[in-house]
């Protein structure tokens, strides 16, 4: 079928609104129409080239919303005409990563997700005779794509699709991190370094959890309102406290955080959010994606003295189980979502989104189909 899609041709170039042609689902996958994507800083790191997985042609986009269509031979847990959320995290429920009750990261198709395939090894999408490469498994700057079955959550069908896209990404994973990595217990002190799509995600998963201090860094002091709305109850600018950050940050909690998380992408905040840490159990957890070539460093000391370094993809969440729980969130009024969409446009119009990132204009932009 010939689909409208934003196409990715070449690294450090915009997207360029084309008609694709998209084959239909093979055994145990199914065609997703895309009713919303959300546009997150991830999508904007691999068009710029500096993603040492990124490949172009491609057609990007990870934070959709839409409903099952058509669906292969074999397709047992969804059924067309239901409302799912795109997962480039999947949940296989079979492999050893998924049976290990220890990780989201299901290893079932992230082979051939990472070489911008699907599991049979092909892409299902063409520009012309050329094949298009599908992005993180999801491709969802097209108005339909094609996922494998484990790769889409079912979720409620009163859920806004314009909305939920965004549990998609960033709010599962600010969330995510929170509640099921980090499992912040109440009345912690939390510190939260970025306050963009995913930082204010992090920030409102540490209110609903009963957090004590949510401090917020950032260099954007426009940031400072919507956070404390959501939860933040100190706002910290680096540009304002002077040289020593970390002693800033010690000081203020009266001894350092017990949680930390690093939602930027730069490896010089992910060594001060490590190091701001309580000494003797302060953890940190690292959300930001950082540049091929880049490397994290603190003295091993830091660590010797009892702070812990992590990471988390996705918020540690499990997608087909935990995302249909985060929608339920959303619709109950236990987490908001509506003030984080600062923009809608259309899929023609996709370009600004990218722009008003830039800008630090936008929270999330969200493309409506
Ligand atoms: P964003 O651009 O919306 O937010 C980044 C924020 O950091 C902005 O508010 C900016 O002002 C602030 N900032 C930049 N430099 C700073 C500095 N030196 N000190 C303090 N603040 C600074 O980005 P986002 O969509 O929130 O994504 C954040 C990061 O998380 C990106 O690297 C993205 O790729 C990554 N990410 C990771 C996952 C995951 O699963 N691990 C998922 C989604 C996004
Ligand atoms: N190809 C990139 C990987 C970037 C990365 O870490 N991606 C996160 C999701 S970011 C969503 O906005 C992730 O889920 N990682 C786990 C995985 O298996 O990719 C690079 O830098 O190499
Ligand atoms: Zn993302």
């Amino acid at each position: 079928m010939d689909v409208r899609a934003a196409v990715a041709f070449e690294a450090g170039k915009p997207l360029s609104i084309e008609t694709v042609q998209l084959e239909g689902p093979k055994a145990g996958e199914v065609l997703v129409e895309l009713k919303a994507t959300g546009v997150c800083h991830t999508d904007d790191y691999t068009l710029s080239g500096k993603d040492p997985e990124g490949l172009f042609p491609a057609i990007l986009g990870h934070e959709g919303a839409g409903v099952v269509v058509d669906v292969g031979p074999g397709v047992t847990s969804v059924k067309r005409g239901d409302h799912v959320i795109p997962l480039y995290t999947p949940e296989c429920r079979q492999c050893e990563y998924c049976l290990s009750r220890r990780t989201n990261l299901c290893q079932a198709i992230r082979q051939t997700q990472g070489q911008g395939l699907m599991p049979d090894g092909t892409s299902r999408f063409k520009l012309g005779k050329t094949p298009l490469h599908h992005y993180m498994g999801t491709s969802t700057f097209a108005q339909y794509t094609v996922l494998p079955e484990i790769a889409v959550a079912k979720i409620r069908e009163d859920a806004p699709f314009e909305k939920v896209c965004y549990i998609g990404c960033g709010v599962t994973t600010g969330i995510g991190a929170v509640v099921y990595t980090a499992q912040v217990k109440p009345g912690s002190n939390v510190v939260v370094f970025g306050l963009g799509g995913i930082g204010l995600n992090v920030i409102q998963g540490a209110r609903m959890v009963g957090a004590n201090m949510i401090i917020g860094v950032d260099i954007n002091p426009a940031r400072r309102e919507l956070a404390t709305k959501l939860g933040m109850t100190h706002f910290v600018n680096p540009k304002e406290v002077g040289s020593d950050l970390v002693k800033y940050l010690v000081d203020l909690t009266k001894g350092g955080a017990d949680y930390s998380f690093e939602c930027i992408g730069n490896v010089q905040t992910m060594r001060q959010a490590l190091e701001c840490c309580h000494k003797g159990w302060g953890e940190s957890i690292i959300i930001g994606v950082a540049a091929a070539g880049q490397e994290i460093s603190t003295r091993p000391f830091q660590l010797v003295t009892g702070r812990v370094w992590k990471g988390s993809a996705f918020g540690g969440a499990r997608g087909r189980t935990d995302v249909p729980r985060i929608v339920d969130w959303y619709m109950e009024g236990k987490i908001q979502i509506d003030p984080l969409i600062t923009y809608t446009v259309p899929l023609e119009n996709i370009s600004q989104a990218f722009d008003m990132m830039h800008r630090g204009e936008s929270i999330r932009s969200v493309v409506r189909y």
